[in-house]
């Protein structure tokens, strides 16, 4: 596959995804969502890669949609825009998803991080959902991700006011695992991807899914996700070769299977 919007470089079981629209602080544009969605469908089908990094590189994260784009659209457009579906497509990746995140986080570009499933930032990045500037409201996600995120008076501020939030503030409220020195953040994202991505596949990916169902469910339905999943991982090889691994006090040696 090749790309206009996003560059692609793996290693040991890490796909990183580099947002490449550099003249436009890498904005998020329909062919862009559209590559990333595409990518993370195919990577779905490779046994290799255990874990993606999603960055924007050492400057900038994303600085929201395109607003020259979105400009451009009427309500009719809005409503037969394609975006919706590409976003939908991304928040269905199975695997684990890493922001690594510096410089600005915007609009689009905030409720991308929130898509990922673990972020670090550097100290030089800055959140924010200044849609209420254009007039407009977080369309991604933003609105609901953000509040189960940080809670309602942090979220309501950045969602009312366009204020950003920087890093620390971002690592106190939950929006971030991690904060490091912004020539690491990458490193650091891709060192714990490759961590996950040593991990057994399958429960990794159950683990991902009854996480993320914690958002949307309640604690009932939840628990019952979770013991299903807990009962199934009971058939897998990967289990016994866990425990196996324990007992022989040796290191073990995952198979997906
Ligand atoms: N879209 C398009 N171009 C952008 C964007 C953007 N979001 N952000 C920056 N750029 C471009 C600028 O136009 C400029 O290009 P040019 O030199 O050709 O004019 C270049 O990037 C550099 O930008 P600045 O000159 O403004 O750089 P500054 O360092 O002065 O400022 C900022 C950087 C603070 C990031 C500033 O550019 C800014 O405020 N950008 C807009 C941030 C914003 O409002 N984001 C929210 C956008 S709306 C949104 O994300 C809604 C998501 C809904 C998704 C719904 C899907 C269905």
């Amino acid at each position: 596959m090749t790309f206009e919007t996003i560059k692609t470089s793996s290693a040991k079981g890490v796909l990183t995804v580099t947002l490449n629209r550099p003249e436009a602080f890498n904005a998020l544009n329909t062919l862009l969502l559209k590559e990333l969605a595409d990518l993370l469908e195919q990577v779905e089908q490779d046994h290799e890669i255990g874990a993606v990094v999603v960055t924007g590189g050492a400057k900038v994260f994303a600085a929201g949609a395109d607003i020259k784009e979105m400009a451009a659209l009427d309500a009719v457009g809005v409503m037969n825009d394609a975006r919706p579906k590409h976003w939908r497509r991304i928040y269905q990746f199975s695997k684990p998803l890493i922001a690594a995140v510096n410089g600005y986080a915007l609009g689009g570009g905030c409720e991308l991080v929130m898509h990922c499933d673990i972020v670090i930032a550097g100290d030089n990045a800055l959140f924010g959902q200044p849609e209420i500037n254009l007039g407009i409201i977080p369309g991604a996600g933003g609105t609901q991700r953000l509040i189960r995120t940080v809670g309602k008076p942090l979220a309501m501020k950045m969602v009312l006011s366009g204020e950003m939030i920087d890093a620390k503030t971002a690592l106190s409220a939950g929006l971030v695992a991690e904060v490091t020195i912004p020539e690491k953040t990458i490193e650091r994202a891709t060192e714990l991807a490759q961590t996950i991505a040593r991990k057994p596949p399958i429960a990794v990916r159950l683990a991902k899914e009854a996480l993320l169902k914690a958002f949307e469910t309640d604690l009932e339905s939840g628990l019952n996700l979770e013991r299903k999943s807990f009962t199934l991982l009971a058939a897998t090889e990967d289990r016994q070769e866990g425990i196996a691994a324990f007992m022989e006090k040796r290191k073990p040696n995952f198979k997906g299977c």
